[in-house]
């Protein structure tokens, strides 16, 4: 019996280490064009702290159900040294952990200076095929990462907190557009019904083709306000069902893609090199790296 028939999360769990840590050859190497994209990718996105993994341990519970199965991908951004974040997700979730409908995996983000790793976009493929329906990303947003978000998953939800000026950062980033479904989250807290309104302006603004971004109070002790987001993620797949060029999608996770197998292929590159390739002027860099771009590969 091969490792997969044996414990299949083991074995997915391995495979999925193998791809946060893979360079660019390896990257390649593992690609498997095979398998078609069937499952429904969840972002949960917001800044560290925001209640986010308190927040998809609840939602996962509500979304499995018979024959549904949820898969948990936090992409967490704690220092690769300590690895401590992944013991703190396993606590946060501890009432999912050990459910059979629902698999559970954290990834240090690592190099990746988006609060993402490098191999998201791999990451996410890896998932298909293994008897999930849905994925759930968790993401720390910062910087471009609500960027990468909105081209990998096909929900965006934006966790918000009450009084921690979370609103006004995201917005000066520009984030608060990338979201189609807004959590007001640690709803317990003072300043929530402020936030909410706040945000309902903002999402109403930001109404186009029919859906306009709902905006939803949670809070750990409350089931009814994830009950309210469990739906609002079913309403936003039934909306992009008819509002979505599925090709268009794929080709923008496509090109998402190239651009960073490229990007780390040229760091690879200058890695290696001893500075001389930076000595060069523009066009002879160009050239060079050109030359070098293709990884040795074993077949
Ligand atoms: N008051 C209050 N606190 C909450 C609520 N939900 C979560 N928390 C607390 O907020 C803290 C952070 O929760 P997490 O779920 O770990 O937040 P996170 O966004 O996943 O954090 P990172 O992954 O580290 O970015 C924990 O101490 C939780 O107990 C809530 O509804 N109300
Ligand atoms: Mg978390």
């Amino acid at each position: 019996m091969n490792e997969v028939s044996r414990n299949p999360r083991r074995a997915l769990s391995r495979a999925l280490s193998r791809i946060a840590n893979a360079d660019v050859s390896e990257t390649l190497a593992q690609q498997n064009a095979s398998t078609p994209a069937t499952l429904s990718r969840i972002g949960i996105t917001g800044a560290p702290g925001a209640g986010k993994s308190t927040l998809i341990a609840r939602l996962a519970h509500l979304r499995k159900g018979v024959d549904r199965k949820i898969a948990v991908l936090a992409i967490d951004p704690t220092s690769p040294v300590s690895q401590g974040s992944i013991l703190g997700d396993r606590i946060r979730m501890d009432s999912i952990a050990d459910d059979p409908d629902i698999f559970i995996r954290s990834i240090p983000s690592r190099r990746a200076h988006d609060g993402l790793t490098d191999n998201t976009a791999d990451l996410l493929n890896a998932m298909e095929g293994h008897g999930f329906d849905e994925v759930i990303l968790e993401s720390v947003g910062v910087g471009q990462a609500e960027y990468t978000i909105r081209t990998l998953v096909d929900t965006v939800v934006l966790v918000l907190l009450p009084e921690s000026g979370d609103a006004i950062q995201a917005m000066k980033a520009g984030i608060l557009e990338m979201a189609d479904i807004y959590v007001v989250n640690k709803a317990d807290l003072p300043g929530a019904e402020l936030l909410e309104s706040h945000i309902q302006q903002v999402a109403e603004r930001q109404s186009r083709n029919g859906w306009t971004p709902p905006v939803i109070c949670t809070t750990r002790s409350d089931p009814a306000g994830f009950a309210l987001l469990d739906k609002a993620i079913r309403d936003h797949a039934h909306w992009r069902a008819t509002h979505t060029d599925e090709t268009a999608v794929r080709r923008a996770r496509a090109r998402y893609q190239a651009h960073g197998l490229i990007a780390r292929r040229i760091d690879e590159i200058l890695e290696d090199d001893d500075g001389g390739l930076l000595d060069l002027d523009p066009r002879g860099l160009f050239d060079a790296l050109h030359a070098k771009l293709k990884p040795d590969m074993e077949d």
